[in-house]
Order: C-alpha cells, then sequence, then structure tokens
C-alpha cells in the first residue's frame, strides 16, 4: 500500500465578473418586460407578476457578493438570459476540456510534475457537456497525460469523492500519479430567469494532483482519509437527461424549467446541516481527533450562514479568523469547485503537522470529507 498525498492543487478563474447589483438589473429589466407583455393577463388574475430581484436580498440570503462566468453578456441581455458559448465543432477542444487544461497546468506546476507523469485523470463534476466520449479522455490527449480517465458525477460533492477515488487507487497502486479535476460551467445550467436561484451559481475550474507521498517534489498534503456519504432527496434536481425526447411526438419539449437547476433551497438548508456536522465530527472520531485538532475547514461553498453554521457545530465554538475561510462572496456557488478554491487558496500557510478538512456536500444528498496532514 502506498500513502496518497495532494501535492499540487490549480484554480482557473474566467475573467468575466457579474456584480449583485449588474445581475439585478438585468433580471429586473426581463421582469419588467413580461409583467408588461402580460399586463391584460395578470390584471385577470390569469398570470402572476414576475416579482423584482434585490442585491440586498442576495448578500443577506447568501453571502455571495459577485461571481465569475465564461460569458457574461449574454446573462445580462433581458432578450438572452442565459450564456452565449459560440458551438464548436467535434475537431475542436469541448469547453469544459478547454477550462480543465489550465485548472490541470496549474495544478501540475504547484507539484512540478509533467503532465506525461500522470496516469489517471478523473473530470469530476457536477455536469458533463456531452455523454461521451468521457471529457475526461479528452483532457487526458489534450494534456499529453497517460493511463486511462473517466468522467464522474456526484454534483457538488464530484471533487471530494473524485479525490476518494484517486486516493484509493493510488493506495492499491492501480494508478501512479492522479489529477482530479473539476470544471464547472455552473452559468449554462441555471436559471437566470428565476429570481429564486438566479444569483447562485458561477463559473471556475480547480484541479488537484494527488501522488505517492514518497515521490511529492516538495511540502504537501498527506491525505489522512477519505468519507463519503450519500441519501437520496428531490430537493435538488435537475431532470435533463437522455429519455427526455421519448416523452413527446413534436421537437418543442413541454415545461423545459426543470431542465435546469431546481431546488427547494430552505429544506435543503435545514436538511443538509445537520448532515455535514455529524459526518465531519463522525470522520474526526473515527481517527482519534476532536475539533481541538483541526485548523481548517475548507467547506463547500454554497451559503455563508450555512458554513457559519457547520464551522460553529464542527468546533463546538465561532471559528476564529481563517479557521473557515470563505471564497464564496466572490466566486458564489462553484459546485464541487467551491472547497477546492478554498483549499487551493487558503493553505500555504499550513505548518507540517497542521490538520484540515476539505468537505463538500450538495446534491444527491452528498458529503465527502478529505483529512489532510502538512507535510
Ligand atoms: N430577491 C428578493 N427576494 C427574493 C429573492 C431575490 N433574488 N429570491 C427569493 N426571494 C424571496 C422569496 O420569494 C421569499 O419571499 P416570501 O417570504 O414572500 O415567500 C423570501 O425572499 C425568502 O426566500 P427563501 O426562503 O428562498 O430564502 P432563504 O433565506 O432560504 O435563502 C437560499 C435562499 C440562499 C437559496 C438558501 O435557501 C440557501 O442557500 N439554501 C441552501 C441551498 C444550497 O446550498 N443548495 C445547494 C445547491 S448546489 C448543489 O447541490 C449542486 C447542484 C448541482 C450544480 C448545479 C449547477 C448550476
Amino acid at each position: 500500500m502506498f500513502q496518497p498525498a495532494i501535492t499540487g492543487s490549480g484554480v482557473f478563474t474566467p475573467d468575466a465578473v457579474i456584480t449583485n447589483e449588474e445581475l439585478v438589473t438585468a433580471y429586473n429589466a426581463y421582469a419588467e418586460r413580461q409583467n408588461a407583455a402580460n399586463a391584460g393577463a395578470i390584471a385577470r388574475n390569469e398570470v402572476a407578476a414576475m416579482p423584482l430581484s434585490s442585491a440586498e436580498f442576495i448578500v443577506g440570503a447568501s453571502g455571495i457578493e459577485r461571481r465569475f462566468v465564461l460569458d457574461k453578456t449574454g446573462v445580462l441581455d433581458p432578450e438572452i438570459m442565459h450564456p452565449v458559448l459560440p458551438e464548436r465543432t467535434d475537431d475542436e477542444p469541448s469547453v469544459m476540456a478547454e477550462m480543465a487544461i489550465k485548472a490541470c497546468n496549474l495544478a501540475l506546476a504547484a507539484a512540478g510534475r509533467e503532465a506525461a507523469e500522470v496516469d489517471l485523470v478523473i473530470c469530476a463534476a457536477s455536469n458533463h457537456e456531452r455523454a461521451y466520449p468521457a471529457i475526461a479522455v479528452e483532457i487526458q490527449d489534450l494534456i499529453g497525460a497517460g493511463g486511462f480517465a473517466f468522467d464522474m458525477n456526484v454534483a457538488c460533492s464530484s471533487a471530494t469523492f473524485g479525490i476518494q477515488a484517486a486516493a484509493d487507487m493510488i493506495r492499491t497502486g492501480s494508478a501512479r500519479r492522479a489529477i482530479v479535476v473539476n470544471p464547472e460551467i455552473c452559468s449554462a445550467h441555471v436559471e437566470w430567469r428565476d429570481r429564486d436561484c438566479h444569483f447562485i451559481f458561477g463559473d471556475v475550474c480547480t484541479a488537484v494532483v494527488i501522488e505517492r507521498e514518497e515521490e511529492a517534489k516538495g511540502p504537501h498534503f498527506r491525505i489522512r482519509s477519505t468519507r463519503c456519504a450519500t441519501q437520496f432527496s428531490n430537493n435538488i434536481r435537475n431532470n435533463n437527461g437522455f429519455l427526455r425526447r421519448t416523452r413527446t411526438t413534436g421537437q418543442d419539449l413541454p415545461d423545459q424549467r426543470d431542465m435546469q437547476f431546481m431546488q427547494n433551497g430552505r429544506k435543503v438548508f435545514k436538511e443538509v446541516l445537520p448532515l455535514v456536522s455529524a459526518h465531519i465530527l463522525s470522520h474526526l472520531e473515527d481517527e482519534h481527533l476532536s475539533a481541538d485538532n483541526i485548523h481548517r475547514l475548507w467547506l463547500h461553498q454554497a451559503n455563508k450562514s450555512m458554513n457559519d453554521f457547520i464551522g460553529k457545530k464542527v468546533l463546538g465554538r465561532t471559528p476564529e479568523a481563517g479557521e473557515q475561510p470563505n471564497i464564496l462572496q466572490d466566486y458564489a456557488n462553484t459546485s464541487s469547485a467551491g472547497s477546492i478554491i478554498a483549499f487551493s487558496q487558503y493553505s500555504q500557510d499550513f505548518a507540517p503537522g497542521d490538520l484540515g478538512v476539505i468537505c463538500s456536500f450538495g446534491a444527491g444528498y452528498s458529503v465527502g470529507s478529505v483529512l489532510v496532514e502538512r507535510v
């Protein structure tokens, strides 16, 4: 058996930023247009008026101030209300693979490794731009890695579940050096015309290099252990899928709202919090550790109040500055990439022996935790 370690991480951040104010201006312009167009039906109570959004609500309810996206012009155009990403030919790199190359190269540079030394690529994300061939195999080809590659999807927990899969394969010897990469294009999946969720997501790509600790070229994070858990819930759901076209005889599909991100946010908030806190605490207990031994929690980045609650529950007190860093104010929810951005940005100050937990949670429900030690 070999000891796996995270030896490098990288974050690719798109250039375009949308502030809450820009987002609300665009959404409200769209809603007012719709209301004007439907004025008669609204007056006859046949159609409900679209409610307006507010930047104050967004920051108060979530802590999110802005988000990065691949394309902001389409999202902010009330005539369009979604990102515009031109179609690519089959000979061009896919959008996810293009983002992934950038994050993989940053992670490889941090590990001091060449792509040719990698023999496992896992593309772990909450959506994949096509069914096959796997995006991971395309990434493997584009960066020049060897071995094998596959896609996996556990929604917001894809990265931690991917780390567990890679760490287990390195431990047993079926892979020697892995990249787990998380290209998240949430902007193409969220419904920007729905005020309940239009503010939640952003785009990013993260990557980590995992290899045998004995081969690490510099300071690294030993993966002491991992824990993954799932419990079925419909409270975060997307019904897009290949069977969709079999349910109609016409070209136009009926009600397409559920082909985008859907959630019952309040229920998610209430149900996921106890699940995550108990998960982290039992993971620590299994390792004969208490919260006092943990220097930092790199949590999934969905909601500031959620993270405040989990931090308090796990540590048994209000976390001190730096013990539970949030990046969601700048990135919003980037699905599986969130906890990895936090880890990548807030881990280099660790001293040898310091312990931390990367923890993701989300649709499924799913929870994944990775206990790491600085070496
Ligand atoms: N502006 C003004 N008012 C608003 C807005 C808005 N934008 N949105 C909602 N309101 C109103 C509501 O209509 C409601 O009004 P009323 O009381 O009159 O009915 C009121 O504000 C309160 O609404 P909510 O109860 O919905 O507000 P909350 O305080 O619950 O906050 C949150 C909403 C922020 C969504 C919160 O519930 C939350 O963060 N929940 C947890 C959600 C979560 O973590 N989900 C994880 C999803 S991510 C995941 O699992 C990955 C999925 C796959 C990736 C998908 C990629 C796109």
